[in-house]
C-alpha cells in the first residue's frame, strides 16, 4: 500500500514535465494519492490538462498568484470536486530575468524585489489562508526553495532574499497551523534544468560544478524531490513541521569548493 494511499494532494507549479512539481506530482501518484492541479494561464491549461489525465485526474483549475482574486477563486473552483483535502504543493517563483544576472547590487530594483517576494514567497502565505477551510486534520503544506536563500550564489541575486523570506514563512505557518494538526515544511533542492533554470545563463557549468563536487557526485532529479516531497505530505513524516529539507546530494554541508591534490 502507498504512503499517501486515501489522501487529496494539490498541485501547483506545473510548467512542463520537467518541472520539479510535475516529478512531486509523479511521486505521489505512486503512493496512492488523488491529484488536482492548479495552472498559470490559459496557455498552460493544455498541457497541465494533459498531464493530469496522466494521473488519472479531470481536476485542474487556473491559479495565478499575482492575484488575490484569482487564488481564492482557485480554491472555491477546486471546492466544486473536493470538499476537503490534505496536501498542498506551492512550487511556484519568479523574478524579472534582468535581475538573476550580475551584481545583486546593481541589478535589484523597487519593483523586481516586490516582483520576486510577492510571487516566490507571499504566494504560499496567501494560498495556505484560502485552503485553510478546507485542509483535513493532519494535512502537509510544502513549498520548494534553494540554497541561495542562506548563501549568496552568483546571479541568484533578488531570488535569494524571496527565499529566505518564503523559508521564514514556512516557519511561521507551522507555528500558526500546528495547532490545528497541521504541518509546513519545505524541500531546498540543488540546481535542476526545468523551464525556470533554463532561462538562467551558465546554469550548465552550475550543473557541472554540482556533479563534480557534490558528496554524492551527481545532480537531484525531481524524482530525487517528489520522493522527499511524498514523504513530507504523509504520515511518515507526521513529527516534522517548520523543517527545511535539503535534496541536494549533500551540497550544502561543504565547506570548501577545490579538490585537494
Ligand atoms: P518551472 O518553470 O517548471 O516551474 C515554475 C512554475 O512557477 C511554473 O509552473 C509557473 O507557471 C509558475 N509560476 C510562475 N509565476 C507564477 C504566477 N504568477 N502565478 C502562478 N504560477 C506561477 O521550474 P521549477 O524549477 O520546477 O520551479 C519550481 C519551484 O522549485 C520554484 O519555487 C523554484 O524556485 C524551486 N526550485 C527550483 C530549483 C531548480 O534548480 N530548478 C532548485 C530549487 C528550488
Ligand atoms: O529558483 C530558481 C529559479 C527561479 C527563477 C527563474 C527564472 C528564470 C526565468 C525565477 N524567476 C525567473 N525568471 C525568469 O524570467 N532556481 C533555484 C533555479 C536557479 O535559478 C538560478 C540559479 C538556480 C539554481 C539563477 C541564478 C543562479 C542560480
Amino acid at each position: 500500500m502507498g504512503i499517501l494511499e486515501g489522501k487529496r494532494a494539490l498541485i501547483t507549479g506545473i510548467a512542463s514535465n520537467r518541472s520539479i512539481a510535475y516529478g512531486v506530482a509523479k511521486c505521489m501518484h505512486r503512493e496512492g494519492a488523488e491529484l488536482a492541479f492548479t495552472y498559470q494561464t490559459e496557455k498552460l491549461r493544455p498541457r497541465v490538462e494533459k498531464i493530469a489525465a496522466e494521473f488519472g485526474s479531470d481536476i485542474c483549475v487556473e491559479m495565478e498568484v499575482s492575484s488575490d482574486d484569482s487564488i481564492a477563486k482557485a480554491f472555491k473552483d477546486l471546492k466544486g470536486n473536493w470538499l476537503n483535502f490534505d496536501v498542498l504543493v506551492h512550487s511556484i517563483a519568479f523574478a524579472p530575468t534582468e535581475e538573476l544576472k550580475g551584481s545583486f547590487i546593481e541589478s535589484v530594483t523597487r519593483e523586481g524585489f516586490k516582483t520576486a517576494h510577492e510571487i516566490s514567497s507571499f504566494s504560499f502565505a496567501a494560498m495556505a489562508r484560502e485552503a485553510k477551510s478546507m485542509l483535513n486534520e493532519h494535512a502537509s503544506l510544502m513549498t520548494m526553495t534553494y540554497l541561495g536563500s542562506v548563501r549568496s550564489v552568483p546571479n541568484y541575486n533578488v531570488m535569494g532574499p524571496a527565499k529566505a523570506s518564503l523559508e521564514s514563512s514556512v516557519r511561521f505557518m507551522a507555528a500558526d497551523l500546528g495547532p490545528d494538526s497541521i504541518r509546513v515544511n519545505g524541500i531546498s533542492a540543488g540546481p535542476i534544468k526545468t523551464l525556470a533554470a533554463a532561462g538562467v545563463s551558465g546554469f550548465r557549468s552550475m550543473l557541472k560544478h554540482v556533479e563534480s563536487k557534490t558528496s554524492l557526485r551527481r545532480n537531484v532529479t525531481i524524482e530525487d524531490v517528489g520522493n522527499t516531497a511524498a514523504f513530507l505530505g504523509s504520515d511518515l513524516s507526521a513529527g516534522m513541521t517548520g523543517e527545511i529539507l535539503y535534496v541536494d546530494a549533500g551540497y550544502r554541508n561543504l565547506g570548501m569548493n577545490f579538490d585537494m591534490e
